[in-house]
């Protein structure tokens, strides 16, 4: 049964786009399990950022660095996909190009079935040597205490976006791409706090889509969204999905 009241003006919108793109953070994740960041359970409640996720950390300590990581890996290994990735997926062929872009490193996107994925701050389950820069598939995960090296010699790192570094250009790129021709532009789950990927919705914004956010609390980027769906989003997701499919009905 659904529960949230979704606008005329966002079913039509939705109706007549040709490109969408859905924005997320880790608070799509948090219904399967995986911590997001902020809030009061936040991973940050915990540890702070600058110990863990920036060069400078992985110089000082990379075993502690990297077993955190290790942690993280096996929390995501043992999840499994929710209703809001799953709903995600159905929707990518209702529309002409359906893009997300996303913060998370978890890969559920992939695993519920999305094929169209901008991952933004890399993937937890791909390291690399910081030396070569040569991709260390299948690397198993260091003991504790100890850190994986490269055939090279080199140091092997996660390969995720810590603080003070760039994104993947091709990503970034092809985001900003689909976030200046999006008709409608999705924000979910995220704290929109973490730039450059927070100037995404913004720039959507300017470039004419109609912004919606879907978070349980509100963010910086509420005020400027032109809907605020407040709740889950491995509730409202499928709702709004079901709501879609039987509105089109067989139109695409
Ligand atoms: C639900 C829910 C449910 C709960 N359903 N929702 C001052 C001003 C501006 C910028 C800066 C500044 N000082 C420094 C900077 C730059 C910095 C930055 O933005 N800092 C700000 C935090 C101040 N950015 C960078 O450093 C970036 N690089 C860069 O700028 O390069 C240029 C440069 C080069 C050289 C020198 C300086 C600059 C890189 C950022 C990399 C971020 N990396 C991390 C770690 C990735 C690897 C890992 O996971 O280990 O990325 S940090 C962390 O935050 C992670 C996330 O992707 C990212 C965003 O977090 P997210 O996803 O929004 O999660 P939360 O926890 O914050 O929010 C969850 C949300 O879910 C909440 O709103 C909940 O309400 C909601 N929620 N349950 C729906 N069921
Ligand atoms: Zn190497």
């Amino acid at each position: 049964m659904s529960t949230t009241a979704f606008s005329r003006n966002l079913l039509d919108r939705l109706l007549k786009a040709d490109e969408v793109v859905a924005f997320t953070g880790a608070g799509v994740s948090a219904e399967s399990g995986v911590p997001t960041f902020r809030g009061t359970d936040g991973i940050w409640s915990k540890f702070k950022p600058e110990e863990l996720a920036s060069m400078e950390a992985f110089m000082r300590n990379p075993a502690l660095v990297w077993e955190w990581y290790a942690h993280r890996r096996a929390i995501i290994g043992d999840v499994r996909p929710n209703a809001g990735h799953e709903a995600l997926a159905r929707m990518e062929p209702l529309f002409s190009r359906f893009t997300v872009v996303t913060q998370n490193i978890d890969n559920l996107h992939r695993r519920a079935g999305s094929r169209r994925v901008h991952e933004l701050h890399g993937n937890i389950e791909r390291s690399y040597c910081m030396t070569c820069l040569k991709q260390a598939p299948g690397l198993d995960l260091p003991e504790r205490g100890s850190i994986p090296r490269c055939a090279c010699g080199g140091v092997i790192r996660p390969d995720v976006v810590w603080f003070g570094e760039m994104l993947p250009e091709e990503e970034w790129e092809a985001s900003m791409a689909a976030a200046g021709r999006a008709d409608v532009f999705f924000s979910i789950g995220t704290s929109a706090v973490v730039y450059p990927a927070a100037s995404l919705p913004y720039a959507a914004k300017r470039s004419g889509a109609y912004l919606v956010e879907i978070n349980p609390e509100p963010t910086p980027l509420t005020p400027t969204s032109d809907e605020y769906l407040q709740g889950p989003s491995g509730s409202i997701l499928p709702e709004l999905c079901e709501l879609l499919v039987s509105s089109r009905g067989g139109k695409r």
